[in-house]
Order: C-alpha cells, then sequence, then structure tokens
C-alpha cells in the first residue's frame, strides 16, 4: 500500500507527484454504517432499478450534501486545492454478488472534457480489497497524455477505455483500504476498479470538486453545486 502523507504539505507534495492520496479512517466505521443505510434509501428511491451507479447524491439528500461539505474532508481539499474549493457533482458506485464489474481503466476528465481540472475523493463504505472490487490506480500517471478507446461490454454497452500498455502491473496500486479511508485523486489519473468475485457488497462514494470560478455550460447539469472555499482573495462562501 502506497504510504500516507500527514502534514498539509506533505499531502500536497504527495498528490503533486502521484496523482492521488489516501487519507486513513477520514469517515469513522459508525458513520459509514450510517452513510450506507442512506446510500440504500437513495438507490431504491431515487435510481433506475437496479442501477449500479447513481448521480447527485447532494441533490437528493441532506446527509450527502453534508458529506460533500464535512469539514474533514473539506480540510484535506484546501491542502491539494489551493485556488479554493467548489463542490461539483457525487455518485454511488455499488458493487455486490450480482453486480460485479470491474471498472475499466480511464481517467475522469474524459467525463467532462474541455472543462476546468476537477478532482475526486474515493470513500468505500465497505473495507475494500482486490476480492470485492476496490479501486486501482497507476501512480505518476497524471503527468503522462492518454487516449481513450470505446471499448464493447458484455452487456452491450460501449464505454470509454484506456488500453493498458504505458504501464507495468508492479507500477498499479491497489487501494485495499479499510471503510471511511479516503482516496483524493486528479481527474487525469488513470484508475479503475477489480472485479467483486467475493460476493461481498462494496459500496463507495465519489465526490468531484474543482476550483471556484464562473459556471461552465457542462456546470449547468449539477444542481447541488456550491462554492466551499472562495477563491483566494474573493468574498466568503455562499
Ligand atoms: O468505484 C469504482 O468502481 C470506480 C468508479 C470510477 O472510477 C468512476 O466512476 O470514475
Amino acid at each position: 500500500m502506497a504510504s500516507t502523507a500527514s502534514t498539509s504539505a506533505a499531502r500536497a507534495a504527495q498528490y503533486a507527484r502521484d496523482g492521488f492520496l489516501l487519507v486513513p479512517d477520514l469517515i469513522p466505521p459508525a458513520e459509514c454504517d450510517r452513510l450506507k443505510v442512506e446510500a440504500r434509501r437513495v438507490l431504491d428511491t431515487f435510481a433506475r432499478p437496479g442501477a449500479s451507479v447513481h448521480l447527485h447524491l447532494a441533490a437528493a439528500s441532506p446527509v450527502f450534501r453534508a458529506l460533500a461539505g464535512d469539514p474533514r474532508v473539506v480540510g484535506v481539499l484546501r491542502d491539494v486545492m489551493p485556488h479554493g474549493v467548489m463542490f461539483l457533482s457525487d455518485k454511488i458506485v455499488y458493487k455486490s454478488a450480482d453486480k460485479t464489474f470491474p471498472t475499466p481503466w480511464h481517467i475522469d476528465c474524459f467525463y467532462w472534457r474541455n472543462t476546468r481540472p476537477k478532482l475526486s475523493v474515493w470513500i468505500p463504505l465497505d473495507d475494500a480489497t482486490a476480492a470485492n472490487g476496490t479501486l486501482t490506480v497507476v501512480p505518476g500517471s497524471h503527468r503522462q497524455d492518454w487516449t481513450m478507446v470505446k471499448k464493447g461490454l458484455a452487456n452491450g454497452e460501449f464505454h470509454d477505455e484506456i488500453t493498458p500498455g504505458g504501464w507495468q502491473d508492479g507500477d498499479i496500486v491497489t487501494c485495499a483500504i479499510p471503510r471511511g479511508t479516503a482516496v483524493v485523486f486528479s481527474d487525469r489519473l488513470v484508475h479503475g476498479s477489480t472485479p467483486n468475485t467475493a460476493g461481498r457488497d462494496r459500496y463507495a462514494i465519489i465526490s468531484t470538486y474543482h476550483a471556484p470560478a464562473a459556471d461552465e455550460p457542462f456546470d449547468l447539469d449539477f444542481p447541488a453545486r456550491h462554492v466551499l472555499v472562495p477563491a483566494p482573495g474573493a468574498g466568503s462562501a455562499a
């Protein structure tokens, strides 16, 4: 497992070098349990039946709106986002005994082409291991350019994917982490997730942030967006 930086300066340096940061024990187990109950409620109430990914949590749930701006999360973001912090969006990614899919290698900036840089905070609500579908990352890959190709999936859908080849197996970090530990990662970092072969639930919340700025057209689809830390020299948070 990658080492974890604890001071603000060390976190900033590690994030710049590796493109991601592990933050141990950000959310205690009892809170993860409560978040998981709320995640289940949101999926059951708002998601397409059988969905394993569902967006707009903070718009639907005061609990997830609070998590998006939680001082523990924002405290870490301050270290790696010197130009201020604006929440954009969040989602549940849920794997289980019958949702076993691995997420293919990709970089998130292809989800939001031609917009300002972003980063995401991935928090598993179950202990996450290679066996139940944890996040995998390629350290330093955010400093390279990558090309995505369309790939057909077994269910007939298509997914943009980076073809492995720009890195060795030994370069990959498999984030085997207890629930509530956060992975903060750049939208330029190559990442994916392992298949869930363990038959155990793996709930994760992914929240995405960028620097405060006037809305870009892409932002308008995210009703819960709001400034958490104003840009230096700007007024107070909305
Ligand atoms: O939680 C996962 O399986 C990874 C999800 C992911 O990488 C993404 O949605 O961009």
